[in-house]
């Protein structure tokens, strides 16, 4: 009845170049390795740390992070490593993998299927890693011979799809987890963590990653931790990120005021994290572009959370009773959609309201 300590995706050395500078971008990478070294503290209290591929982002890997790799595993006396290497560390004769000594309690599964036994643990290990960018190996996979009282556990980066004849990222789908024969298939690949489900008598899960990089890795990251009896796995996420990431639509229809506008886009984000982590900031609604100023917002948002993006997708609020009546060609126009309004049934209503916003923003020089 091994314990494990199970994450995928660490993406280290990500070079962050899209959205930061070169000094955000250095302080974020140390960030990831703050994270891993916080996850690898952990494990310290596991039999088994299952890393289930993408450990690097690249096969760019500096020295700094390979160093910081073998030290910290070093530091696990009491606890076995397996890696399975992923699309985006594939184990190539160049590759890290080939050409460092992780030491002697770290095992790097080689690019054919392989089982290590864990006797002391009555657990074995088996797991692939990838050779490219594109590989098959569930399907030179053998099903798994059960012994009474062994744990089974396959350590993997595929792609659950629904199909495994599609696509190139190793495919899996749900008839081959349940024909495996593992207790547990420890996956990777997917970045958004999926609960512990069950095919057949295989548990399998994506621990997603532990510290988020992009918008679409949002919120509380982290890994697996758990225990396998008789064939029962019981896991619990850990929270590990050291900040997390939200995207956040505001709604700023109505307000009056810049010093209100903040207000409320503060109050809103800090309703989903805290003044360390990452937003994405929509700002949305019907305001007047004489009143909201996105500079004033920028400008305010970045002293009171560690980064914000803002998007302006407001839409202009027109007076459109004052203009009805006015004798001028914008005048005309509201007068002619809102007859046409008047005889729309509710769905051709909405089209037409759009339509009269949109030609009103073109008549008055917005944008379109
Ligand atoms: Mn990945």
């Amino acid at each position: 009845m091994p314990t494990f300590l199970h994450t995928a995706d660490l993406h280290l050395d990500t070079t962050f170049s899209a959205h930061f500078t070169a000094e955000q971008a250095k302080i974020r990478r140390n960030e990831m390795l703050r994270c891993v070294s916080n996850l690898i503290d952990l494990a310290k209290n596991y039999d088994i740390l299952l890393i289930a591929g993408d450990v690097f982002d690249s096969s760019y890997v500096s020295e700094e992070t390979v160093s910081f790799l073998k030290r910290k595993f070093a530091e696990l006396e009491h606890t076995y490593v397996f890696i399975s290497a992923g699309n985006h560390d594939p184990y190539t004769s160049n590759s890290v993998y080939a050409n460092t000594d992780f030491g002697d309690n770290v095992h790097i599964f080689g690019t054919e299927p392989e089982c290590v036994e864990l006797a002391e643990l009555k657990t074995r290990v088996y797991g692939c890693s990838f050779s490219d960018t594109y590989s098959d190996i569930a399907k030179r996979f053998n099903k798994i011979d059960k012994t009474e009282g062994i744990t089974d556990i396959i350590l993997m980066h595929a792609d659950v799809v629904s199909n495994m004849e599609d696509g190139g990222y190793n495919s899996i789908d749900r008839r081959y987890i349940e024909g495996c024969g593992a207790d547990y298939l420890a996956l990777g690949h997917i970045h958004t963590r999926s609960e512990i489900k069950k095919c057949g008598n295989t548990y399998f899960a994506y621990p997603g990653l532990p510290e988020g990089r992009g918008f679409d890795e949002c919120g509380d990251m982290g890994c697996y931790i758990g225990e396998i009896n008789d064939g029962a796995v019981k896991a619990e996420f850990k929270k590990l990120c050291i900040r997390r990431l939200f995207k956040v639509d505001v709604d700023i229809s109505g307000l009056s005021d810049n010093i209100q506008i903040f207000d409320k886009v503060k109050q809103e984000i800090l309703s989903y994290g805290c003044e360390n982590d990452m937003y994405k900031i929509n700002v949305i609604g019907k305001i007047s572009s004489e009143i909201f100023n996105i500079d004033i917002l920028k400008n305010d948002i970045k002293d009171v959370v560690y980064y914000a993006e803002v998007t302006d997708n407001t839409q202009q609020d027109y007076d459109i009773d004052a203009i009805a009546v006015q004798n001028t060609l914008c005048g005309e126009f509201v007068r002619m959609m809102q007859d046409k309004i008047k005889d729309c049934d509710d769905e051709e209503r909405l089209v037409a309201e759009n339509a009269l916003m949109i030609g009103l923003d073109a008549l008055l020089g917005g944008e379109v």
